[in-house]
């Protein structure tokens, strides 16, 4: 008797608790909920005062009915409400409220089978056999409550316009007029059948093209969808005007299924950058949406070869360029050759970079994040750590004789303690590239040392460097496990909250803001900030006696602190978030506001932006 009541009364609480985002979405639904949840808390409480067996058949009947609407309405959908006749999506609250009903069935239908009345059991035999229900409708009502209370948002804007402030719309921020030769692009979104899987591509392949311009080139792209989902064009580490940063819910409206949106943007900066969707990317990238975006500097490239090697997939299974085979590279003794390195791989929980080793040949790392770097010095084999999002330019003289080899490896992070204990910090190597026909030395490559670019190249002089900053802003990177977007998972923060609870960075148009990035977690976190350029300061407190280091992407290690400044410099609405796929989706990501701007486009599931 006081199970069924249990199970009845918690399924009431679930039903009450996602009323009002019924409410909101279709009133009568909103209305069926607040009815059912307020009967089903009625009958337990007068299930257990006063139980009769039509009292229990009526509960039971009841229960029963809900079930048997639960399952006609995940699989054919319900005929009336917002989406007639269409499937609704099983959730974590869902599946637990109809679990409570399915459990008080037996319990009640014991009830009516029953003789009415049976002597009076000892108190603390019925607490005892009471107490295992009571402890699984308590669980179930706190995970199911609080799954429907952190559900995705149904609206947030990133930075919203305030009545009597006077604001400029990030739309207004579009590519300065001129007579800039222009370079033309259509990149169509579309499903392709690849090697017997169905990829999402960018006119037909993974990567998609490479779209490759000149410094001060005026950059159209058209972007065509023909995916079954709306999706958008992000230029990673271009800063581009903030209208044609590609975030969905940010700075535009994801484009929708069979529509066409237009970019264009000037490249004033050359180097090695990339593209991908911004709507839904944890999704959207690791099924194909990106390529490399090269833009040749105006003095040309010195280099006799210029060689894009854009990793993808997953940690593991790393393809460069599109396969998981060797990829030959003819050259010819004594020419000089660059090697474009993107890393786009989607590295699991942990956010562990790549680190690719080139065998063969004495290097020199010239550029990072398609920034030069002041007096490179040769190397010899070396891996060469890439966050997810970060680039890296190699220049090396093809030897006389033998061959070279560009070897991924991967450095892995801990996700657990359990897992440092188990694993370590595992590396693998993986994918490879092959230069020439002979053949490279072979190498113990886990062995070699780490690229640091704290101590690499020759100072010069760096206005970031020696400023002193107007606001020093700290981030603590941190994570928790949680219930976020209606499922259990390891919510990962930015001083203690998740987007979009994250406070924006509020900035000023010409501020020199210095970051203080604190990652209080055993994961990498690569830490992108779009439309502005960081300069690394130090790492763990150790300053930078080399060049200088521009990038886009910083990678924050292991528990590892790292000092950045930027300047304030293209106004607008720009995300900055952990390039781990997983760790931005599940919280880390904020914004940097600039005062006087708003944006009118928001997030949530109103709007069907979804940027992460
Ligand atoms: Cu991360």
């Amino acid at each position: 008797m006081y199970s069924a009541a249990l199970f009845t009364l918690a399924a009431g609480l679930i039903h009450l608790s996602v009323a009002p985002a019924h409410l909101r979405e279709y009133v009568p639904f909103g209305v069926f909920f607040l009815i059912v949840g307020s009967a089903q808390i009625v009958l337990s409480v007068e299930l257990a005062w006063q139980p009769t067996r039509r009292l229990a058949l009526l509960v039971a009947f009841g229960s029963a009915s809900l079930i048997a609407l639960w399952i006609v309405s995940r699989t054919v959908g319900l005929p009336l409400g917002p989406t007639p006749g269409q499937a609704e999506n099983v959730g974590l609250t869902d599946v637990l409220c109809n679990l409570l009903e399915v459990l008080s069935l037996p319990a009640l239908l014991a009830l009516v089978g029953w003789p009415a009345r049976r002597k009076l059991r000892r108190i603390w035999l019925v607490a005892a056999g009471t107490l295992p229900s009571a402890l699984v409708a308590l669980a179930v009502t706190l995970v199911a409550v609080s799954a429907a209370m952190s559900d995705m948002p149904e609206a947030v804007n990133a930075a919203p316009a305030v009545a009597g402030e006077p604001s400029t719309s990030v739309t207004s921020l579009v590519a300065t007029p001129g007579d800039e030769p222009v370079k033309d692009f259509t990149l169509t979104a579309e499903a392709t059948v690849i090697d017997g899987q169905t990829m999402w591509t960018f006119n037909g392949s993974v990567p998609g093209p490479e779209l490759r311009v000149n410094q001060g080139d005026r950059v159209r792209v058209k972007l065509v969808n023909h995916l079954p989902e709306s999706t958008t064009i992000h230029w990673h580490g271009v800063a581009v005007p903030n209208s044609q940063d590609g975030v969905a819910g940010a700075t535009q409206d994801a484009v929708p299924s069979g529509g066409e949106y237009s970019y264009e943007f000037i490249a004033y900066e050359s180097g090695t950058f990339w593209y991908h969707s911004h709507q839904q990317t944890g999704e959207q990238l690791p099924r194909g949406l990106f390529g490399a975006l090269v833009v040749v500097p105006h003095s040309g490239l010195a280099e006799q070869h210029d060689l894009t090697l854009l990793l993808h997939g997953s940690a593991g299974h790393v393809l460069i360029n599109g396969t998981g085979e060797t990829v030959h590279v003819q050259a010819v003794p004594g020419e000089t050759i660059r090697l474009r390195l993107i890393n786009a791989v989607d590295p699991g929980m942990d956010g562990g970079p790549e680190a690719p080793v080139l065998v063969g040949a004495p290097f020199q790392i010239v550029s990072l994040d398609g920034r030069d770097l002041n007096a490179p010095e040769v190397l010899g084999p070396t891996r060469i750590p890439l966050g997810m999002g970060q680039r890296a330019d190699l220049v090396f003289s093809m030897p006389l004789s033998g061959g070279v080899r560009l070897i991924d490896t991967e450095l892995r992070g801990a996700t657990s303690p359990v897992q440092t204990l188990l694993f370590g910090n595992t590396e693998t190597h993986l994918a490879s590239v092959a230069i020439g026909d002979a053949a490279a030395p072979s190498l113990d490559v886990d062995r070699l040392p780490l690229f640091d670019p704290l101590h690499y190249g020759a100072p010069a002089s760096d206005l970031l460097a020696t400023v002193a900053p107007d606001e020093t802003l700290t981030l603590a990177l941190g994570e928790h496990p949680g219930i976020r977007d209606g499922r259990p998972q390891l919510i990962h923060t930015i001083n203690g909250a998740a987007s979009p609870d994250v406070p924006p960075l509020v900035v000023h148009e010409g501020q020199v803001i210095r970051l203080h990035i604190v990652n209080q977690t055993a994961e990498y976190h690569p830490m992108h900030l779009h439309g502005h350029v960081l300069t690394l300061l130090a790492v763990d407190g150790r300053s930078l006696d080399g060049s200088p280091v521009h990038q886009d992407s910083i990678l924050v290690g292991p528990n590892q602190t790292v000092d950045a400044a930027f300047v304030a410099d293209n106004p607008g609405v720009w995300m900055f978030h952990c390039h781990v796929l997983l760790h931005a989706e599940m919280g880390m990501t904020t914004s940097v506001n600039y005062v006087g701007y708003s944006t009118p486009f928001e997030m949530g599931t109103r709007s069907g932006n979804m940027p992460e």
